[in-house]
């Protein structure tokens, strides 16, 4: 009798140990990301950071057209994998344009070939030659409730996935994406420029029926790197580390041309908040994507109350009863700690 209590404690107790491990081990094992992206100076900047910190898994890269054709963002996307010495990592080309417009790229801010006219090594990786959207599809299907999705760029190729296969929605572990605002836009008044690039696809993607974390345009702008910051960068060399700070070098002094402290760190922000969510600050609520509008179109326009009046006509006029509740289709960022997640930035890529 006293050996069978034995057997079952010891065997209760190795049961705790295993599954203490095996939680242990989950917590640990980094996160299976998918960057899509239109590289871009601050792309190039997001996807090194990811690329350098352990939480995170790059599973794969998917371009799409936006701050330069998809051509151009593909080679840039294979130099900086390159340079990272991760040919590991797939690199596929999606959309070339966007659903509804037509293709607005963005030399302006990124140079001519959209990363500050730095000429990378020629690339010794090889582009996957699947179809961006259709990796994503194939990518969420092998690693279920897996993959975060972190899109950077227009969201064309997201939509055109989730429209493809929609299983793929309640799949996803998370999706946290580059875009949007909530207190005015970057390109005009009100819209966003990844919004803005292609406001029918974001809509897709607002209405998919996941929750999206939106990490803004307004968040991105109190979010600066600085001269400071790139004096500390300038400190410990490396390629990666050595083509970040040309690559803020010229990103600041853009923005210093027109008027900025700082230059924004709009897509690094995205990824940072997927190693480390506590760095910006979320709240619930229902987004829109306007789609037409006079001065609006491509503003993603949030509720921050949860609810619209809900107006019944009475005779010849409506009159409000009550209100109509709505569910939150987003998780939108408020705030970020700028500070800590510049020194999150600055550990990972210094002497890279
Ligand atoms: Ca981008």
């Amino acid at each position: 009798m006293q050996d069978v209590k034995r057997a079952i404690v010891q065997s209760a107790a190795l049961t705790i140990v295993f599954f203490f491990v095996l939680a242990n081990a989950v917590a640990q094992s980094p996160r299976r990301v998918i960057i899509d992206t239109d590289p871009g100076v601050d792309d190039a900047m997001a996807i090194l950071l990811a690329l350098n910190s352990p939480e995170l898994k790059v599973e794969a890269l998917t371009v799409v057209a936006g701050n330069v054709e998809t051509w151009q963002g593909l080679e840039n996307a294979l130099k900086i994998v390159s340079l990272a010495g991760r040919c590991d990592v797939p690199v596929a080309a999606g959309a070339q344009r966007p659903l509804n417009q037509k293709l607005i790229t963005a030399q302006f801010w990124h140079g001519k070939n959209g990363l500050a006219g730095v000429e990378l090594p020629a690339s010794r990786c090889k582009a996957d030659s699947r179809f961006g959207p259709d990796l994503i599809i194939e990518m969420v299907h092998r690693y279920p409730h897996e993959i975060t999705l972190i899109p950077v760029g227009p969201l064309t190729n997201i939509a055109l996935a989730v429209s493809k296969d929609p299983s793929i929605v309640p799949l996803i572990k998370d999706i946290v994406i580059m875009g949007g605002s909530i207190s005015g836009g970057n390109v005009d008044g009100a819209a966003e420029a990844n919004i803005y690039g292609d406001p029918e696809a974001a809509s897709i993607v607002f209405n998919a029926g996941w929750i999206v974390t939106m990490i803004g345009s307004d968040v991105g702008e109190r979010t600066l790197i600085t001269r400071k910051e790139l004096a500390q960068l300038e400190t410990l060399h490396g390629p990666e580390s050595d083509f970040i700070f040309k690559l803020a070098d010229f990103y600041l002094s853009r923005s210093e041309k027109s008027g900025y402290s700082g230059a924004a760190m709009y897509d690094p922000l995205a990824v940072a908040t997927v190693i480390d969510p506590t760095v910006v600050t979320l709240k619930p609520m229902h987004v829109d994507v306007e789609t037409k509008g006079e001065f609006t179109r491509g503003e993603t326009v949030a509720n921050r109350m949860g609810s619209n009046e809900n107006n019944v006509m009475h005779g010849d006029h409506y009159e409000i009863e009550g209100v109509i509740e709505l569910k939150p289709n987003a998780k939108v960022c408020l705030a970020s700690d700028a500070d800590r997640f510049l020194q999150l930035f600055i550990s990972r890529i210094k002497g890279k």
